[in-house]
């Protein structure tokens, strides 16, 4: 392959941007070499401007579950843009968007629309803090919020690559407000309400973690978060961000049986334009301003395009439940694929898949919480992603990001990728 025009694009950029890239998390850090500077995409393939092809495991890092350029989004797109592209005003769509996210996901019963998850994660534990009066927040350990001030806790995805647990920047009595706690430990959350159970305001948890690699919850974690939420009068918030329309129509929340009382959205929802959302019941809802005094807004929010190619994405998934049944069978095929490709070759690995999103952990042990997570020998990942993209396989570039599969991959897809980690493994 070659990569000359992206290696002087990404020099041209350090000049002009932090580190080359508008979010760290693709900057390549914890893997070498330069990111290659995608050109188009199509389906579930991407071109960079040096005209490598690749597969694309990343999809936008999640919103592209349909795959890129999905006809009836393009053309839902362009019909929105012939009418204008921001009023900042109130639009019929609007209406329709968050209908067809009530019915979809029932736990919400209103919702407002925003530009990005770090939108929905902030206005919703400001809501929540709002409406119980309360100042404190429990998240866990490798679960990343977007960069919420308070969140930037022991958080996952970029941090957790870049090895910042804890960003500065971030006033100490802000963080002094987040209580983190070991992901899918049951008895932490109970010490952590016993000690200080009047003072909670709200769980944010991500009910699938993406952002420390892909971790599923234990049985009865979930739970356990809903009955502790429930008697002590905490808010308990699902960040679904990743997880919305992905894991499952209704989110992880309809996957796993458990109903938060928050549920913030972004990604999937806005089929690769910006939109993010928070919504849920009604009476705390309520709390956000203009009804209530919880003030939130956004000029940008609600936007004709960004509304049109969310909509368009959401009535495909409805009209077409048989995609999440293809995108299981085809996870399967990978993590079975490359599992056993590891074991042929002695490699220590632990592959977590939820539906279409998968991690393949250079672990021998269990990973269940960060501890599990960061056993993972980075510098062996390293390797791998380096000769997967070499194949043409494009996975996200850290160990500590799930990868997404989509709804326009093929099997013989999967088996490509599964014998391009075939003969990585040997080579490593
Ligand atoms: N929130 C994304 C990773 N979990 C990063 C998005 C990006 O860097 O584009």
């Amino acid at each position: 392959m070659k990569h000359s025009q992206s290696r002087q694009l990404f020099r041209r950029a350090q000049e002009r941007i932090p580190g080359g890239v508008n979010s760290p998390a693709r900057a390549f850090k914890s893997v070498g070499g330069d990111p290659p500077f995608i050109a188009r995409a199509e389906g579930a393939r991407l071109w960079d401007v040096d005209g490598n092809e690749y597969l694309d495991y990343v999809g936008s890092w999640g919103p592209m579950l349909l795959g890129h350029r999905h006809p009836a989004v393009i053309a839902a797109l362009e019909e929105a843009l012939a009418g204008g592209t921001s009023f900042g005003a109130p639009t019929e769509r609007e209406v329709e968007m968050a209908e067809t996210i009530a019915a979809l996901v029932p736990s919400i019963e209103t919702v407002r629309l925003v530009n990005s998850g770090t939108e929905a994660t902030m206005s919703a534990l400001r809501v929540a803090r709002g409406f119980t009066g309360r100042e404190l927040a429990i998240k866990f350990e490798g679960n990343y919020h977007g960069h919420v001030d308070s969140l930037l806790v022991k958080a996952g995805s970029g941090l957790a690559t870049l090895g910042i647990s804890d960003s500065a920047g971030v006033p100490a009595g802000f963080a002094a407000t987040t209580i983190p706690l070991p992901y899918n430990s049951v008895a932490a959350v109970e010490r952590a309400f016993r000690g200080q159970g009047e003072k909670i305001a709200a769980v944010i948890v991500e009910p699938v973690v993406g952002n420390m690699g892909c971790v599923p919850p234990q049985p009865g974690f979930l739970e356990a978060l809903r009955a502790f939420c429930s008697q002590y009068g905490a808010v308990l918030i699902f960040d679904e961000v990743m997880t919305g329309f992905r894991v499952a129509l209704g989110g992880a929340q309809e996957r796993f049986g458990v109903t938060p009382d928050m549920t913030t959205l972004g990604k999937v929802i806005g089929g690769g334009l910006p939109v993010g959302a928070f919504g849920g019941r009604r009476e705390i809802m309520a709390a956000a301003a203009p009804l209530g005094p919880v003030y939130q807004a956004g000029t940008l929010s609600g936007n004709p395009a960004a509304v049109a190619a969310g909509l368009a994405t959401l009535r495909l998934l409805r009209g077409n439940p048989h995609i999440y049944a293809k995108l299981e069978a085809l996870g399967a095929r990978l993590q079975a694929g490359v599992a056993a490709a590891a074991a042929d070759a002695g490699a220590a690995l632990t592959v977590n898949r939820v539906g279409s999103m998968i991690t393949f952990f250079f672990t021998g042990r269990d990973v269940c919480d960060w501890s599990g997570a960061s056993s993972s020998d980075t510098q062996k990942f390293a390797q791998f992603f380096r000769r997967m993209l070499e194949s043409g396989i494009y996975l996200p570039c850290s160990q500590f990001e799930a990868a997404f599969l989509c709804a326009a991959m093929t099997q013989e897809d999967i088996d490509r990728t599964v014998a391009c980690a075939r003969r990585a493994f040997a080579d490593m």
